[in-house]
């Protein structure tokens, strides 16, 4: 019961499904949109943590009603985007690894910054990573077998000594939050002997050593992904982390959590940090899982064995999009929500369209022609199902070289961000019955003002479609809040409306 109670209380926060929620008051609630803010090519000046102060009054006006910031501890270098995690207890508060600031700031700039967040009624999910450490203090002697990287359960050596970089002391911080000290029997493998200046993946041997299972079965055993690779079998470690889950959710008042590459991760261990942290600290801690692969069942595996507490970002709904902008209208829209999570499991899907490692120039490049843009995101905001991400760069476009660039979106986002904010309320009808025009409406309900909407997209030539919003919005006229299209449709006394949207565009009527 409790955990029921939890539930409603999480979907009560980011204002999903408050329609559903008969019981409770979550109708009058605004809808939760969640904003990625970073990208992987921002300027190494330290100055991120206060361009986000300075953005939040802007954020709260646009609707975004949560941020996730990037990896907020000393990477193994300044210039670390946050993922080659080195002390995770120096928010940039010490001189280590030759900075004291991270790429993004020192700890009193970020803090700053989320208490004016709070201020403004949006919450902060940390990044939180720990597959790996990179940047150890020292070297060890550690007795490794080779194995082979497409099949880590194959040795293709017998066993030798290596010289591995595992050992933390963190000397800069001088024991202050935490004392434990990590050692090479708190990881699994690493990818470098030091001794003979080699690269491979080299997995540890010693009692109980072993890569972790319930992990991703890709390469055999994907465990071992970069870095020192920690080992969650171990005691030590599985009860380091969680002590530091709720040191680093209270030093920063942290409202959720991103787990990153949990695909790496034990995936029961997962489950149990979310609950002990939720415990430790008593908060909601909404938390959302990256398990990047481009299939549902090996997302649903990885929710249903961390134990079903916590939600996984929509990696299907994200190659679906990418794949519709690269078919130059060819693709068959009826098939969008074809394998996506935010269609079997609507309650655990945060809907992306593009993030960090989808951008152009990254390891997973998978980008979302900018074209398509309006249209995944008038997708992902409109509607009842799922939490939607909104990317900082598609928002404020990225830098890095130029052919690396997203153009910002922005002025194109504004309109259909406010759609969400204000309009995407009540029941939803659904037309997703056409190969290039798909559909859906919102009927809108009594707690929001001018609620209701009808959302068209369309990957090739424009049409139109008649659709119903509710006999409640009956004689309104509608008009098109992106402005691509110029009509005004009236609702007829059955609640109908003949919608139009032009080619590879999109339109989202409301009562003006
Ligand atoms: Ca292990
Ligand atoms: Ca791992
Ligand atoms: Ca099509």
């Amino acid at each position: 019961m409790k955990l029921i109670r939890r539930l409603v209380a999480s979907l009560t926060i980011v204002g999903l499904f408050a329609s559903t929620l008969g019981t409770t008051n979550a109708s009058a609630d605004t809808n939760g949109t969640m904003m990625q803010y970073f990208e992987w090519y921002l300027p190494n000046d330290g100055q991120h943590w206060n361009n986000l102060n300075r953005d939040a009054s802007h954020l709260q006006d646009i609707g975004v009603t949560a941020v996730w910031i990037p990896p907020a501890y000393k990477g193994s270098s300044q210039n670390d985007v946050g993922y080659g995690a080195y002390d995770l207890y120096d928010l940039g508060e010490f001189n280590q690894k030759g900075t004291t600031r991270t790429k993004y700031g020192t700890k009193a700039e970020l803090q700053g910054a989320i208490t004016n967040l709070h201020s403004k009624g949006i919450q902060v999910y940390g990044d939180v990573v720990m597959n790996h450490k990179g940047g150890a203090d020292y070297t060890q002697y550690v007795d490794a077998v080779e194995v082979a990287s497409n099949n880590r359960n194959y040795e293709t050596t017998g066993p030798r000594q290596i010289q591995a970089w595992t050992g933390f002391n963190f000397p800069g911080r001088n024991n202050k939050y935490s004392s434990f000290n990590w050692h090479w029997y708190h990881f699994d493998g690493v990818d470098w002997d030091q001794s003979r200046s080699k690269s491979g993946i080299f997995k540890f041997r010693g009692t109980g050593k072993g890569w972790d299972w319930e992990v991703s079965s890709e390469n055999g055993n994907y465990d071992y992904l970069m870095y020192a690779d920690v080992d969650f079998d171990h005691p030590e470690v599985q009860q380091e982390m969680k002590d530091w889950g709720k040191w680093y959710a209270n030093e920063l008042k942290l409202d959720g959590f991103r787990l990153d590459a949990v695909k790496h991760i034990k995936h029961s261990y997962l489950g149990e940090w979310v609950s002990s942290v939720r415990n430790s600290t008593g908060k909601e801690m909404f938390t959302v899982a990256e398990y990047w692969q481009n299939d549902l069942g090996a997302i649903e595996n990885y929710l249903a064995k961390s134990g079903n507490n916590h939600s996984a970002f929509d990696v299907p709904l994200h190659y679906n999009f990418q794949q519709a902008s690269n078919s130059g209208g060819n693709y068959d829209m009826r098939n969008i929500l074809n394998g996506t999570l935010v269609a079997s499991q609507p309650t655990k899907a945060v809907t992306i369209v593009e993030n960090h490692d989808t951008q152009p120039g990254q390891a997973l490049e998978s980008t979302v022609q900018s074209w398509f843009k309006p249209l995944a995101y008038a997708f992902t905001l409109t509607r009842s199902q799922g939490y939607p991400t909104l990317f900082y760069g598609d928002y404020y476009g990225t830098k890095g070289s130029t052919s690396y660039e997203i153009t910002p979106q922005g002025s194109r986002l504004d309109p259909l961000l406010k759609a969400r904010k204000i309009y995407a309320y009540g029941m939803q009808h659904d037309y997703i019955d056409h190969p290039d025009v798909i559909g859906w409406t919102r009927e809108g309900d009594t707690s929001h003002a001018n609620s209701g909407l009808a959302t068209l997209i369309s990957d090739g030539p424009g049409g139109s479609k008649w659709m119903y919003v509710g006999k409640r919005n009956a004689g309104e006229t509608w008009t098109d809040i992106t402005g691509n299209s110029t009509n005004s449709v009236t609702i007829n006394s059955d609640g109908w409306g003949n919608f139009s949207v032009n080619g590879g565009s999109v339109s989202v009527y409301r009562q003006p």
